[in-house]
């Protein structure tokens, strides 16, 4: 590991490099020197082919947001990621096939994998919709598609309708009533996709992964400092990024909850949100836009039990998974909470 960190112009002696963290995608170690702390990361390849555009997007990304935190009166190396050049000053290291990068660790805060404080979640609510702001008018067609169709519903359903006819590792059989779940719903799918192909939807810059371990709060104030994980950000719709974090921290429940009653929408939550996501985006959303808000919701939701489930089927070489049947118990969440939504939001009705 040393010979690795040891590539990028980072400061002091190393003293330690452990793993970190919650994300299901990249492998991330916080370093420590006697001088700093850096978050070493290994981009998952595999999800990533295209690590050049993905990096340069997140140079130009992070690079856009510090003007604006300049002019701001902000702290750049706060309120966004800073990435550390490596010594023949890429920003990334290509050892082998694997691929490398360094961000400035941000100090003083910390990163929530399950909501215990709505105010977190108020928070962060007005950092994701401020963060629509801020890209508001960041050149979209300079933006590599990391991943191609990643919230494109429709899509997501082929490729699971494909898992479901291979059944590789024959386990359909396990996951009836779950495979009939998502069948009964594939007429929800375009609902956003059309809304954008008729030109109701605007196309922005969004993040595309708003759950809440991708942001940083201060612990000092108590606000959402810095949003992470900038590997998708792409043009997509405002309602990913309001849906993805509803899924995530609208109730009380861990992602892969296997007690599905303890697994409940909550929608005091959905208000409070939605209330900080307008403040933070501030005005810049159509009315459009804003009425599409629920169905990001169901759709972000939908469309992450239908991809857990996808996995499942296709071996689990997708999600980071810890033990057996993971993403079984991450699609039940999901589909608890996707039907709640339509129940609540009065959705397709
Ligand atoms: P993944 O794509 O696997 O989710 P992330 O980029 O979200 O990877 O990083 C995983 C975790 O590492 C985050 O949830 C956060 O806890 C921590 N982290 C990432 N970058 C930083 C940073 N610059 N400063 C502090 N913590 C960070
Ligand atoms: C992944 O990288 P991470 O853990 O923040 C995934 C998201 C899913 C999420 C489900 C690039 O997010 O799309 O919604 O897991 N990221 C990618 O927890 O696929
Ligand atoms: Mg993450």
């Amino acid at each position: 590991m040393n010979e690795i960190i040891e590539q990028f112009e980072i400061n002091g002696k190393i003293i330690s490099c452990e793993k970190y963290g919650n994300g299901h995608i990249n492998d991330t170690y916080l370093v420590v020197t006697d001088k700093d702390k850096y978050i070493l990361q290994k981009v998952n390849t595999n999800i990533f082919p295209n690590y050049k555009g993905l990096m340069e997007n997140v140079f130009n990304v992070t690079d856009f947001l510090k003007n604006k935190i300049i002019k701001n009166g902000g702290d750049s190396k706060r309120e966004t990621l800073t990435l550390i050049s490596a010594n023949d000053r890429k920003k990334y290291y290509k050892h082998g096939d694997d691929i490398w990068r360094v961000y400035l660790f941000v100090k003083d805060t910390y990163c929530i994998d399950k909501l215990e404080d709505p105010k977190d979640f108020y928070q962060s609510a007005v950092s994701f919709g401020n963060f629509q702001k801020l890209l508001y008018d960041f050149p979209a067609d300079k933006l590599h598609e990391t991943i191609p169709n990643f919230h494109n519903t429709p899509v997501r359903y082929e490729n699971f309708e494909k898992a479901l006819k291979a059944d590789k590792f024959n386990r359909a059989n396990s996951v009836k009533q779950q495979v009939e779940f998502v069948l009964e719903r594939k007429n929800t799918c375009k609902y956003l996709t059309d809304m954008l192909a008729s030109g109701k939807l605007p196309m922005r810059v969004t993040h595309n992964d708003t759950k809440l371990n991708n942001i940083l709060i201060d612990i000092k104030t108590n606000n959402g400092i810095c949003i992470i994980d900038l590997d998708t950000v792409m043009p997509g719709l405002t309602a990913y990024d309001f849906g993805d974090s509803i899924r995530f921290g609208a109730n009380h429940c861990a992602e892969d909850e296997q007690d599905l009653s303890k697994v409940n929408f909550d929608m005091e939550l959905y208000n409070l949100y939605l209330k900080g996501f307008l403040e933070g985006s501030a005005g810049i959303l159509t009315e459009e836009e804003i009425a599409s808000l629920p169905y990001g919701a169901y759709m972000m939701t939908f469309e992450c039990g239908m991809r857990f489930l996808t996995d499942y089927l296709d071996g689990d070489i997708y999600f980071k998974t810890h033990y057996p049947m993971q993403n079984v118990y991450r699609a039940n969440t999901q589909f608890k909470l996707a039907y709640q939504m339509c129940q609540e939001l009065n959705l397709f009705k």
